[in-house]
């Protein structure tokens, strides 16, 4: 898969995109990642890419041009741009149902955003989806940007090895994961459960069944609720 990342701080994204799964990603021709700066589509010698909002206020508004070059410039024109997602906290939440989607795209363009917002036409003309990586904010798309990456990266084919799928059978299912132990199987008075040392297979999936049941229930009432009214019809 190919992404293309358009943002101001291109340093920004040297330890993540450099580091463990998406190093390894890169490097074995899996991923094709590649940064760009906003900055290389300003259109003045002083690089401006912001200015001042129409109807005052206060803050800086990133201005449409630079994306749309950016757009061209990387694709020939903007019918031929790849799915185009803007970080932005207004978008819709990022959930492993989008990853999945995503990761399904031969090509994604990611636009970061930063200051106090995008001119609205790079939103309407641009954005093909609009994300955000949950209710709280930060101070610019970058961040977001290496979660949507790294989630996206894990489920490409060969990236995980045979291992583990990475389409997680919890998440997917609309549960969080079963609880795991290793070795000591006693410690500070803490034991692993006796099925799990059983050597009985079947137990030891039903085991890890209800208890990614219960944990769902208690840690996160409303993903329960979800699974119960959808696939856990009749379990719950
Ligand atoms: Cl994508 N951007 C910003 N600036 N803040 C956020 C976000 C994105 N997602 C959550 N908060």
């Amino acid at each position: 898969m190919r992404i293309d990342v358009v943002s101001l701080f291109v340093d920004f994204f040297r330890g993540p995109f450099d580091a463990s799964l998406l190093g390894r990603a890169r490097t074995e021709g899996l991923l094709d990642l590649r940064v760009h700066d906003l900055r290389d589509w300003a259109r003045d010698r002083h690089r401006t890419v912001d200015d001042q909002p129409y109807g005052g206020g206060a803050g800086m508004v990133l201005k449409p041009e630079p994306f749309f070059d950016a757009v061209e410039q990387l694709y020939g024109s903007v019918e031929a741009r790849p799915r185009t997602v803007l970080l932005t906290p207004r978008g819709r939440t990022l959930t492993q149902q989008l990853v999945e989607q995503l990761a399904a795209e031969p090509q994604l363009l990611l636009l970061c955003g930063r200051y106090e917002g995008i001119d609205e036409r790079v939103h309407r003309a641009l954005a093909t989806d609009e994300v955000s990586v949950g209710d709280y904010v930060l101070a610019g798309g970058e961040a977001a940007a290496c979660i949507l990456v790294e989630a996206v990266t894990r489920l490409l084919p060969g990236v995980m090895g045979n291992a583990t799928s990475g389409v997680d059978e919890s998440f997917a299912a609309g549960l969080l994961e079963y609880p795991h132990y290793t070795r000591p199987a006693s410690y500070r008075g803490m034991d692993v459960p006796a099925v799990l040392t059983s050597g009985d297979h079947a137990a030891v999936a039903a085991w890890r069944r209800e208890q990614a049941v219960a944990t769902t229930r208690q840690l996160r009432p409303d993903l329960f609720e979800a699974w119960r009214r959808s696939d856990g019809e009749g379990a719950g």
